[in-house]
């Protein structure tokens, strides 16, 4: 409850901000995108991390407005870097809870028309657990989001419950994430580098975008370059940076 009252009093003293996270094209090592990651600088604690208070935002309800927060920043953030030049597509991530919001189409209209962002340029990242809870749901806010414009992601794809026959529940996503469990073994174990190899081969298959997770090493880059997969990101490449590092002239990325 302590925490609850925190995050309200949070939003309101501008204590919450978003940091980026590059993606990173693995044929030619350019920019493909960076996905926002939200961060709580409390005046006392330092940076708290997201793990900690969002299911507490989730249990609260407080998450759906922190997620719009979320996503106006983002999108206002992606167009400015987009007017000096920088073009690339900002992720965004949605919690199950603000997927089953009835204002949710609504809400990414308006943060898009606000920041003048093309619809297109904006990803949202959706957990495979949060679409499987109720695939039938899911589908049809999925195609409302979809008829925004918007990319669609599904984050941490293979650890959740998903069995084959479920996976025509995915066809309007643009981009599967590859969940870094099975990055962390794609050098060493022969298991989780077959398991990528078929995720890579289903999303060419469904004329979407692999994406791996928690890249850390140069030789699972080259792995995953290896297989084909499109794009990755992680340590290797870059931490998540607050918005003033992202394009400042001592970045890789400017
Ligand atoms: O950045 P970090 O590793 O600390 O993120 C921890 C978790 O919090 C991840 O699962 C990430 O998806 C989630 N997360 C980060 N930012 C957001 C956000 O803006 N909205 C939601 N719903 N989840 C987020
Ligand atoms: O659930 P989601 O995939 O959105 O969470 C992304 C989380 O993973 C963020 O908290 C981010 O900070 C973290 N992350 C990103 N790259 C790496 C990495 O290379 N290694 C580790 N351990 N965590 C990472
Ligand atoms: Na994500
Ligand atoms: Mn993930």
């Amino acid at each position: 409850l302590e925490i609850e009252a925190g995050l309200r009093e949070a939003m309101a003293a501008g204590e919450l901000e978003l940091h980026y996270q590059p993606k990173i094209s693995l044929a030619d090592g350019s920019l493909y995108g960076l996905e926002s990651l939200l961060r709580w600088q409390h005046p006392v604690l330092g940076t708290i991390s997201p793990a900690t208070f969002i299911p507490i935002a989730e249990q609260s309800g407080l998450i759906v407005p922190i997620g719009e927060w979320v996503l106006n920043t983002a999108c206002r953030q992606a167009a400015e870097w987009r007017s000096r030049g920088h073009e690339f597509v900002i992720a965004v991530n949605l919690s199950p809870v603000q997927l089953s919001s009835p204002s949710l189409a609504r809400v990414v209209d308006d943060a898009l028309r606000d920041s003048g962002l093309p619809p297109a340029a904006l990803c949202l990242e959706i957990t495979e657990t949060a679409i499987m809870e109720d695939p039938e749901a899911a589908r049809r806010v999925l195609q409302s989001l979809k008829a925004l414009g918007v990319k669609l992601a599904i984050d941490d794809f293979g650890v959740g419950y998903s069995s084959l026959s479920k996976l025509k529940y995915l066809l309007p996503v643009d981009i599967i994430k590859i969940d870094k469990s099975f990055v962390d073994g794609i050098t060493d174990c022969p298991d989780d580098r077959a398991i990528i190899a078929a995720i890579v081969s289903l999303a060419h298959e469904l004329g979407a975008t692999a994406v791996a997770e928690g890249v850390e090493t140069e030789d699972q880059a080259n792995a995953l370059r290896a297989l084909d997969c499109h794009v990755a990101q992680g340590y290797h490449f870059s931490r998540p940076l607050p918005a003033y590092r992202c394009f400042s002239q001592s970045e890789i990325l400017s």
